[in-house]
């Protein structure tokens, strides 16, 4: 977690145009609760300068940490825009066993694959516990390096959901913080919505970290590793674990042909082809382009004092 990485003010900005930009896509109105649905994303980058301007320093440092500096492709840019204003507010509160993915359903995983980098989550307005932040299941990037590497060849995201959580994953931990906070969490980290018991809407923005070349995880030089290459030689080495908390969890609802979030069109990917496949917005706000999407509709961190090796499998755990 890269503690304010972005102010509040400048977080709340950003959030004004996130809220302008629902009334125009979805008639969902600040001022008007009653327009409010359980979930909305938008799936579009928002390139406002102020909303830009939210990638800060701070943050491309604490990337260019863990994946290399040289080695990210360094864009600077909000994704996805997931709004949680009362996911699951109707249940008791739990951990959701459904909707678990990792990012990137807009290309062939691979172990090495240079598309996502890492997942980098902006949290634009504050969340409290049960707020519904973003839940993470720590230690589940090993079992994804693990299924990866048996897939030299590469594997789709839905077939790699499915073999990842073909054994129960555990170790829970909700994203909560303040707003302008940023996890960087390692892309191979299973993660779901979390249900909100309290609190106003919660504003967060998904994207990537991607890099320029495909990771490289026998090196010549020990020394030559990011600290993301070297988390995955790590999981790679150790034996599998499952965690005392683990539950059978799952991308798609139980027994049900459709995925969690059926109302929405499952888009081919995310954003970094935006330009090249002319998925340029061309509506009201000429200041967004549309994201290929990375989540469960079809479907971190940084700094500090632990081993370089350990900050990556420890994502989370300081959100
Ligand atoms: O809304 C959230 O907390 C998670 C969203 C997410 O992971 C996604 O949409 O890909």
């Amino acid at each position: 977690m890269v503690r304010q990485a972005f102010t509040a003010r400048q977080a709340a900005v950003a959030c004004e145009y996130v809220w302008r930009r629902m009334e125009q896509k979805a008639g969902i109105r600040k001022s008007d609760p009653s327009t409010w649905p359980e979930r909305y994303d938008i799936e579009e980058h928002l390139r406002n300068p102020e909303v830009l301007e939210c990638f800060t320093d701070r943050i491309a440092n604490a990337i260019g940490q863990l994946v290399g500096h040289s080695r990210w492709r360094g864009e600077r840019r909000w994704g996805l825009w997931p709004v949680n204003f009362s996911f699951g507010r109707s249940r008791p509160y739990d951990f959701p066993t459904t909707g678990w993915h990792i990012d990137g359903n807009w290309f062939t995983h691979t172990v090495n694959s240079p598309k996502q980098g890492l997942l980098v989550v902006g949290l634009f307005t504050d969340i409290e516990p049960r707020g519904g932040g973003t839940i993470l299941s720590l230690g589940s990037h090993k079992r994804t390096a693990r299924v990866l590497a048996g897939h030299p060849e590469g594997i789709g995201h839905r077939d790699l959901f499915r073999e990842v959580l073909s054994e129960p994953i555990g170790n829970f931990h909700e994203v909560t913080g303040s707003a302008g906070d940023v996890v960087l969490a390692h892309p191979f980290l299973f993660h779901t919505k979390g249900i909100k018991h309290v609190g106003g809407p919660r504003i967060i923005s998904n994207t990537e970290a991607g890099l320029r070349q495909p990771m490289v995880l026998s090196r010549t030089l020990d020394t030559d590793y990011s600290i993301l290459e070297e988390s995955i030689r790590k999981a790679l080495r150790e034996a599998p674990e499952v965690p005392p908390d683990a539950r059978a969890c799952r991308f798609l609802r139980s027994g049900r042909g459709t995925c969690t979030r059926p109302r929405r069109r499952v888009h081919a990917g995310h954003v970094p082809d935006v330009h090249r496949r002319g998925h340029h917005h061309r509506g009201r706000n000429r200041s967004s382009a549309v994201v290929h999407r990375h989540g469960p509709r079809d479907s971190r961190p940084v700094a500090g004092h632990h081993r370089p090796a350990d900050r990556i499998a420890l994502a989370g755990r300081r959100a």
